[in-house]
């Protein structure tokens, strides 16, 4: 199902191509009232403004995006749990609504089971869990979808992750998480070739394990599968900066680059068209012969 190489692979996506054998864009749409740099943004009053985001989704499929994320729970420090019934309210109606207009892939960003069934059905693409498919049912419910999944490295839940990361090496101890959860998801029936691996930036670390997480993501290309990273307008880029997260778009396109240097082939971000500029000159370099 996969076509592998050295540096990606294409991804079968529900019957969508995802070439990753060079770095692609992943446009983040929060339909949740509380994300920490847009929410509420897509929001009106309780409800998903499902016309704010398709004009939103069209944008981004027209500046570069190969991939849409669509989140219904805010995973920021502290957030609020949310019900399961309450984020399939906001993300199944926000999915059908874009799959009818967009012939892009259309990633979950979900850890609940029934969200990605009934995502699945609906035309989803791409299961995107900060929860690698810890909760009860995930690996079930993402083995029975036949979707790609990508599995993101977070310490402790978004509750408490930020209270007092620790690890002996960080990248070492992320390399035996993801030993662990593909080992987990190859004996509930996902191959090994459906998986995208994320060290989470910002779930569970502190800046010096985020700065050094970026200076040797290349070593997570020992796997052989494809990496995102998500660094746009993340915390990082405040502390080094000082800016708020509606002024971190230079710090986020460059962190973007030196991920996509780094081997990561899909970049989860906020700004879109200026993030596909940024990755077509990396592709540029990274294709130019003799
Ligand atoms: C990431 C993510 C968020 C990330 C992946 C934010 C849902 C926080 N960050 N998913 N989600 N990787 N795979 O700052 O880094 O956008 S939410």
């Amino acid at each position: 199902m996969a076509i592998t190489s050295s540096t990606g692979a294409v991804l079968d996506c529900a019957g969508l191509l995802l070439d990753l054998r060079y770095p692609r864009v992943m446009g983040v749409l929060n339909v949740t009232p509380d994300s920490f740099s847009d929410g509420g943004q897509l929001f009106d009053g309780s409800r998903v403004q499902l016309s704010a985001l398709c004009q939103r989704a069209e944008e981004m499929v027209n500046t570069g995006a190969a991939v849409l994320d669509i989140g219904g729970e805010s995973t920021r420090p502290g957030a609020a749990p949310v019900s399961e019934a309450e984020e399939a309210d906001r993300v199944l109606p926000a999915l059908e609504q874009l799959r009818q207009r967009f012939d892009v892939v259309l990633s979950l960003d979900t850890s609940t089971p029934l969200v990605m069934t009934e995502g699945a059905r609906l035309g989803a693409g791409l299961i995107n869990d900060v929860r690698a498919l810890s909760r009860p049912g995930a690996l079930a419910a993402a083995a029975d979808s036949g979707l790609p999944v990508c599995l993101m490295h977070m310490q402790g839940s978004p509750q408490n992750m930020q209270q007092s990361p620790t690890y002996t090496d960080v990248v070492a101890n992320i390399k035996a998480f993801f030993e662990g959860r593909i080992a987990a998801c190859e004996a509930v029936g996902i191959p090994r070739q459906r998986l995208l691996l994320d060290p989470g930036f910002g779930f569970g670390k502190t800046l010096e394990h985020n700065l050094l997480l970026l200076r040797r993501l290349g070593e997570f290309q020992s796997f052989d599968l494809p990496i995102l990273a998500g660094l746009s307008r993340k915390s990082m880029i405040g502390a080094i900066t000082g800016r708020p997260t509606d002024n971190r778009l230079t710090g986020s396109v460059s962190l973007a680059v030196m991920a996509a240097e780094r081997g990561a082939r899909l970049l989860r971000v906020h700004d879109v068209a200026e993030t596909a500029d940024a990755l077509a000159m990396v592709r540029a370099l990274e294709e130019v012969v003799q």
